[in-house]
């Protein structure tokens, strides 16, 4: 099918994967390697690189790298990632590195020439005070949340890159905002990592240490939407199909859940029975980010997994299973 975008471009739409040389930057990270998992029921040639091998944020190398493997589908999953600390105590690293990535990648693969791009960024582009759920027309509407703002910079010059080479050179590269993920290949280091993991990490051993309450970071309010990364996975392949737009995407179930009530559920799951006891001296971040799904639910693609239903199956198989969430590679 052949149609016209909201700038005018044609596009070509379903793009077909079959037979071709997709390659999957990010490929050892939580969102790599689900795309990976998701595209091997794709009949493509999928095509990974470790970072010890090539590291992104070096041109010259990426360029190369590009031209060598000749790749016609590019799913651009690496990045510098981490929870709110992280993100608010390292801003050079969230910026440069990402920074650094996405224009090597992007510059690439127009250089190249790829047929499709898929970039993914994330919800914390949108203004920390917008109006909810959040449609993508919101980006760059207001301020950001300072505690992620050097990330969410990176990652709106992402989604601005991939415009850009649309309306310079029609490439077909397009972008989607995951909301908050989880699942497996999370990061456990509570320095380091994201809500859903640690609370899942310290309720387990609150409870197997006997201790009698689990520490939960800001006040419990914020607001916060989880999407299992197997179903965002499902997403991005679908939309590498079906969409072709300057226009982001969001990713997400449209439904939110507090802090507070996520901790209830975990300690619900892991068994725990103590009290949450909140730490103020921590950021809550961003009060509310609730995304408005409709572009995606519009062109046919429905999220499976309830929130209840994947944090089981994260603890059981992700987190016990693994060693408690200890990397061993
Ligand atoms: O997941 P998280 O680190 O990041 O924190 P954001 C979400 C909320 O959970 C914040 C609270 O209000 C935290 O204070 N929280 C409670 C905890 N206990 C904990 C804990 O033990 N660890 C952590 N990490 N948080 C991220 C951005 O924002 O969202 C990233 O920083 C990215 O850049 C990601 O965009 C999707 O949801 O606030």
């Amino acid at each position: 099918m052949t149609g016209t975008s909201e700038t005018g471009q044609a596009l070509e739409t379903p793009f077909d994967l079959a037979g071709k040389r997709v390659f999957v930057a990010g490929h050892t990270g939580m969102v790599g390697s689900a795309i990976v998992r998701r595209l091997m029921s794709e009949d493509c040639e999928i095509l990974t690189v470790p970072s010890r091998e090539l590291d992104l944020r070096r041109q010259a190398d990426v360029e190369n790298w590009m031209s060598e493997m000749r790749p016609n589908v590019v799913f651009l999953a690496a990045a510098r990632v981490g929870g709110i600390l992280a993100n608010s105590t390292r801003p050079a690293e969230f910026l440069f590195d990402n920074l650094m990535i996405e224009s090597n990648v992007i510059h690439s693969a127009y250089q190249s020439p790829v047929d499709k791009l898929v970039f993914l960024g994330s919800t914390c582009i949108y203004p920390k005070m917008t109006s909810q759920p959040i449609r993508e027309e919101s980006l760059l509407s207001g301020p950001l949340e300072p505690t992620n703002q050097w990330y969410a910079l990176a990652k709106i010059s992402g989604i601005k890159l991939c415009e850009a080479y649309r309306l310079q050179y029609g490439c077909d590269f397009i972008s989607a905002q995951p909301t908050n993920l989880y699942g497996p290949g999370d990061n456990y280091d509570l320095q380091s990592s994201h809500v859903l993991p640690a609370l899942l990490r310290k309720a387990h051993e609150a409870k197997t240490s006997g201790r009698d309450f689990l520490e939960v970071w800001g006040d419990g309010s914020p607001l916060r939407e989880f999407l299992h990364v197997d179903d965002l996975a499902d997403a991005v392949v679908f939309l590498a199909k079906r969409y072709s737009d300057p226009m982001p995407v969001n990713v997400g179930t449209g439904k939110e859940i507090s802090i507070r009530q996520l901790a209830e559920l975990i300690c619900d799951i892991v068994g725990f029975e103590g009290e949450l006891a909140f730490d103020a001296s921590k950021p809550n971040g961003t009060p509310r980010k609730l995304t408005d799904t409709s572009r995606l639910t519009a062109l046919g693609w429905a999220e499976c997994r309830s929130l209840a239903y994947g944090l089981r199956e994260t603890y059981r198989d992700a987190f016990l299973e693994n060693s408690c969430g200890v990397r061993t590679s």
